[in-house]
């Protein structure tokens, strides 16, 4: 145990309180809703069929108000309005996406383990506080994004959780390096792959083939932005969002990110489990996007994301003064690989300016930009926001399609009006 006496630095004591604090204990009636009105508010989500109630604060637990896209097992959507006013999205407001309805509602911290078994020389278990203690903490920033988000804007459209653009959050992680633990158990010569299970096993009855589990290529669990997290946003992880522990894996879409990890099993074998396949996969093309219909396409499982831009100072519908001049604003993030530009187009795209960035936080989080404008005569104004990255890769204007509803990253605008 050559981390034995290693003590992390700077998050750890954050992530000892907060490990060590005891259970997330939360009734299974509470946190499903059941017997709880819903709010009386509704959304409507900008696309066909979109409209959504409310959950007020607190019928989930450590949520507050989130779009309702399915109560069980959960799907909750973050409103719109929490990007315009914050990098990192708190807690109480990140997205929640689960497969399987039964997962647990409480955890006993004391009880929790984490193993790393399969072809390695030494299989061992940690318990929370052997994880956080003895392996160094690392902190980074990056964007947690399913891979469905925006499916409501696919066209033509798909089935699938019919998201707005608020399934995915920025948030800052801390954690141990997976790559630290592998290293630890010692990877065998041969080894291809990492499979991740979660407690949801457990738990339930779950037929072998329903369970959800997800695979890596071994490069990329051995990749030192890969980290199991104990931490988001400086303070334990939301039970939702998949207390105690997470896999986080920067760059690559959420559906990798198993919450509530229990298990990390070194292997020869890609998976075979349903959300490894056909569950997630996409055409192995540019942009993992086809034509509707197409047919013979090899399908490969989803990785990295793509770039995508957001406009946060104004929404659509809104009046801004002629000749005078503003600051427009939003986020961005690079994917897959760091943010590069970010330009924007008043003129439907004929041309950009390339909008200044604010501060980098690595390569996976979002960044804030800006750019001065002022609006000629009076009129309506379509402005357009449009990312690239360090890859290469360039927001298009229309989405590819895909028959899973994976990966939109059109340009975005907003319509407003110029008096
Ligand atoms: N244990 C577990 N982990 C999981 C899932 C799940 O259903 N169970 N869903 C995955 C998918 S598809 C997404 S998009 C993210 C959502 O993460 P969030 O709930 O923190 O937003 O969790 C991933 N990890
Ligand atoms: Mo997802």
């Amino acid at each position: 145990m050559g981390n034995m006496d290693r003590r992390a630095g700077g998050g750890v004591a954050l992530g000892r309180r907060a490990v060590l604090g005891g259970a997330a204990a939360v009734g299974a009636a509470g946190m499903l809703g059941a017997g709880r009105a819903l709010a009386a508010q509704d959304v409507q989500l900008p696309f066909a069929n979109g409209m959504r109630p409310v959950a007020p604060a607190g019928m989930f637990p450590g949520k507050g108000e989130m779009i309702l896209q399915r109560v069980r097992a959960p799907l909750l959507e973050t409103p719109w309005e929490v990007y315009r006013k914050h990098l990192f999205i708190p807690n109480d407001q990140t997205y929640v996406r689960w497969h399987i309805p039964d997962f647990p509602t409480s955890i006993d911290v004391k009880k929790y383990r984490l193993r790393i078994n399969g072809d390695v020389a030494h299989p061992f278990e940690l318990t929370l506080d052997e994880l956080v203690k003895r392996f160094p903490a690392v902190q980074t920033a990056a964007i947690n994004q399913c891979s469905g988000n925006s499916r409501g804007f696919i066209d033509p459209r798909v089935p699938g959780a019919q998201w707005g653009n608020g399934a995915m959050y920025n948030a800052l992680w801390t954690g141990v390096r997976l790559r630290d633990l592998l290293a630890h158990a010692g990877v065998k010569p041969g080894a291809t792959h990492v499979a991740f299970h979660n407690i949801e096993q457990l738990i339930d009855p779950i037929p072998p083939h329903a369970l959800f589990y997800k695979v890596l290529p071994l490069a990329r669990a051995n990749d030192e932005s890969t980290l199991v997290a104990y931490e988001m946003n400086r303070s334990e992880l939301p039970l939702l969002n998949g207390f105690p522990i997470r896999l986080v894996v920067p760059g690559w879409y959420a559906t990798y990110w198993v919450k509530m990890l229990t298990e990390i099993t070194v292997t020869t074998h890609p998976g075979t489990g349903f959300w490894m396949n056909p569950a997630y996969t996409i055409p192995d093309t540019p942009n993992g996007s086809m034509k509707p219909g197409e047919t013979g396409l090899k399908m490969v499982p989803i990785n990295a994301m793509d770039p995508r831009s957001f406009i946060t100072s104004l929404v659509s519908g809104e009046t801004i003064p002629a000749h005078k001049p503003s600051v427009l604003r939003g986020f961005a993030f690079g994917g897959g690989s760091a943010l590069k530009s970010v330009a924007v187009s008043a003129d439907n795209g004929a041309s950009w300016k390339d909008a200044a960035l604010g501060k980098d936080w690595g390569a996976y989080g979002s960044r804030e930009w800006h750019l001065p404008f002022t609006p000629g005569k009076p009129g309506p104004v379509r402005l357009m926001v449009r990312a690239s990255n360090a890859a290469g890769a360039v927001q298009p204007m229309v989405a590819g399609w895909n028959p899973g509803g994976f990966m939109y990253n059109a340009i975005e605008h907003v319509d407003v009006q110029a008096v």
